[in-house]
């Protein structure tokens, strides 16, 4: 029992620091947040836009800023490089093609140095004459890191330390 309990305690501050890290990164990654987007989020156009924008709530880094918009056919609608002006980030868009969800993804860096990336879609309901730029590469189709393989980490440090604990004992 003497050598039970600081294995047992052992797991339950490493469980108890690994979710203290996993919401410190996400109060960090919520920096600079989205307020405001054109499009909106969900909006249903019937012709194509000029120019998609996103608008944070803080002004952003001018380097380093990737947005793109993909079509319902995972090709890039985008035209250019981003351009950044304070708060907000836009790209220029081509004349839209086919029907259907185009998806705005962007990644971006806050004052302070902190990656920001995400993204909204909206549907297109009248289809367009452009062309296409290239197909969209995998990490062209957005996403944050996932948290849940920190949750995991924890839930497996827990047991193996029980199960450690259950072994040694007499
Ligand atoms: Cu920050």
């Amino acid at each position: 029992m003497r050598r039970l309990l600081p294995i047992a305690w052992a797991a339950v501050l490493l469980a108890a620091l690994t979710v203290t890290a996993t919401l410190m990164a996400q109060v960090a990654s919520a920096h600079a947040a989205r307020i405001a987007e054109d499009p909106a989020d969900n909006a249903i156009l019937t012709s194509s836009p000029s120019q998609v924008s996103a608008t944070f709530n803080e002004r952003l880094q001018t380097t380093f800023a990737a947005m793109t918009v993909v079509g319902p056919d995972a090709n890039i609608w985008s035209a250019d490089a981003p351009n950044v002006r304070g708060a907000v980030v836009a790209v220029g868009v081509r004349p839209l093609g086919p029907a259907g969800r185009y998806t705005v993804n962007y990644r971006v860096t806050s004052a302070d140095g902190h990656v920001v990336s995400g993204s909204w879609s909206f549907g297109l309901t009248v289809p367009g004459t452009g062309t296409p730029g290239p197909a969209a590469a995998a990490s062209d189709e957005g996403g944050d890191i996932p948290t849940w393989p920190f949750a995991v980490g924890a839930i497996i440090a827990v047991g193996v330390g029980a199960l450690w604990a259950i072994r040694r004992r007499p």
